[in-house]
C-alpha cells in the first residue's frame, strides 16, 4: 500500500490532536483513585508512603471513620488520591465506618509490604491471601533489603517468594528508608511506579497516581516508555516527508500527560514547537539517522509508509523518537520552559538513540 494523499502538516496535526488530548488529560484528573498500603508492624508502610508521595502520612488530616488502625487520608490537596494505611491482619472492613468504609470498597491497587529483614510469617502469607481475594491489583514489596547482605540476596528473594506464594512478577524488592550508610536515596521506587502504572489501566488513574508522586522524573518515565512502546506499534514513522499521524497523535498525547504530571498547562504553541525543534530535518541527529535507515529499509518519500513502518526499522524509529520526545518534554518543564530549541534537540538526540541502543541489544 502506497499513499498518494499528501501529507498534512505537523501544524494541521498538532491542532487535530491537541484538545482531544487536553480533554484526556482533564477527565483523567477529575476521577478519585484509592491505593492501600498494608502489612505487619513496622515493614515500612510509612516510610513507602513518604519515598513515593514525600508525604508524612501520620501528619495528614485522615478522613471521617478512619480509626487509629485503619487510617484513610488524601495525598493531594484536590483530595482525588486517597490513601489507606493499615495492617492486613483481620477485616478491616470491620474497623472503619463511613468514608472510610466506601474508600476499601472502591479499592484500585493494593501495595503489600513485607520486612525481609526476618523473612514472611505465616500471618503475612494468610493475610495477603486475603487481599489478593479482593481480586485487585496487588503489589508485594519486599522491603529493607538493605538489610540482606548483597550476595544473599537472590535467595533470600526467590524463597520468600514461594513461602508467601506469590509470582516474581507480582513483587518488587524495596527499601523506602535505607540506612544512610547504605544509600542515600530509597531503592526499588521506580520499579513500583512502573508496576503501579503498568496496572492502573482503568480510564487514564495512572496519570492521576503520577501526578502525585514526589519524584515527577521518576514519575513520567513509565510514561514515556509506554507511549514509545505505543507508537512503535502505530504503524507510521515520525520523519519528514512522512505521514506520521498515528504516531504525532501518541506523542501530543504524551506530552500533555507529562505536563499533567508537573502540575502545568500547556499551550498548543509550546507542542508545537517541541515536536518542530526535535522532529525538524536538518539536524545532523536521530531525525537524520531515522531518515537514512528507513531509506536503506526501502522507504521513499511519499510512498512505502506502512511497508517500512511495519518492519523492525520503523518500530525503532517510531519508539525511540517518542522516547526522545518525552524526555526533551521532561527537561523542558524541569527547566520551566527556559531552553532553547538547540537545547531541546540535545536531549532529544541522546535519548532517541538510548532507546535506539536498547532497542539493538
Ligand atoms: N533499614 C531500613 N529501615 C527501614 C526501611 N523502611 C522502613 N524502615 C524503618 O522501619 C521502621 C518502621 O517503618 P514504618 O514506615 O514506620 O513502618 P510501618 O509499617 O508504618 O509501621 P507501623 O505503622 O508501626 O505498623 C522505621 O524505623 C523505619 O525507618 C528500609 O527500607 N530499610
Ligand atoms: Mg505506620
Amino acid at each position: 500500500m502506497s499513499s498518494d494523499l499528501p501529507v498534512p502538516s505537523l501544524a494541521t496535526q498538532v491542532t487535530t490532536r491537541w484538545e482531544l488530548a487536553a480533554t484526556e488529560v482533564h477527565d483523567a484528573l477529575q476521577q478519585t483513585l484509592s491505593v492501600a498500603f498494608l502489612g505487619s508492624a513496622s515493614s515500612g508502610k510509612d516510610a513507602a508512603i513518604r519515598a513515593i508521595f514525600g508525604v508524612d502520612f501520620g501528619q495528614v488530616d485522615p478522613i471521617p471513620g478512619s480509626t487509629e488502625h485503619v487510617r484513610v487520608a488524601a495525598v493531594d490537596p484536590e483530595r482525588r488520591l486517597l490513601v489507606v494505611n493499615a495492617p492486613g491482619f483481620g477485616d478491616l472492613r470491620a474497623e472503619v465506618q463511613a468514608r472510610a468504609e466506601e474508600v476499601l470498597d472502591h479499592l484500585d491497587l493494593a501495595i503489600y509490604v513485607v520486612n525481609c529483614d526476618g523473612g514472611a510469617t505465616i500471618d503475612e502469607r494468610r493475610d495477603l491471601d486475603k487481599i489478593r481475594a479482593l481480586n485487585r491489583p496487588t503489589l508485594v514489596c519486599l522491603n529493607k533489603i538493605d538489610l540482606i547482605r548483597p550476595n544473599q540476596r537472590e535467595d533470600f528473594v526467590r524463597s520468600t517468594l514461594v513461602q508467601l506464594g506469590v509470582p516474581a512478577d507480582m513483587a518488587v524488592v524495596t527499601a523506602f528508608d535505607p540506612l544512610p550508610q547504605l544509600s542515600e536515596e530509597p531503592i526499588g521506587v521506580d520499579k513500583v511506579l512502573a508496576w503501579i502504572h503498568e496496572h492502573l489501566t482503568e480510564g487514564g488513574k495512572a496519570l492521576l497516581f503520577a501526578k502525585n508522586v514526589r519524584n515527577k522524573v521518576a514519575a513520567c518515565e513509565p510514561i514515556i516508555q509506554s507511549a514509545a512502546k505505543k507508537a512503535a506499534v502505530a504503524g507510521a514513522i515520525p520523519i519528514p516527508g512522512a505521514d506520521a499521524t498515528a504516531v504525532t497523535a501518541v506523542q501530543v498525547k504524551l506530552i500533555s500527560d507529562l505536563a499533567a504530571v508537573f502540575g502545568r498547562r500547556i499551550d498548543k504553541e509550546i507542542v508545537l514547537f517541541i515536536l518542530g525543534e526535535v522532529l525538524a530535518g536538518g539536524s545532523k541527529g536521530f531525525v537524520r539517522w531515522a531518515l537514512e535507515a528507513a531509506k536503506a529499509a526501502g522507504w521513499l518519500p511519499g510512498g512505502q509508509i506502512v511497508t517500512v513502518a511495519v518492519s523492525g526499522i520503523g518500530a525503532v524509529i517510531s519508539g525511540a523518537t517518542t522516547y526522545g520526545v518525552g524526555r526533551a518534554t521532561v527537561t523542558f518543564l524541569q527547566r520551566d520552559g527556559k531552553m532553547t530549541g538547540a537545547e531541546l534537540r540535545d536531549v532529544f538526540d541522546a535519548s532517541a538513540f538510548e532507546y535506539r541502543q536498547q532497542a539493538d541489544g
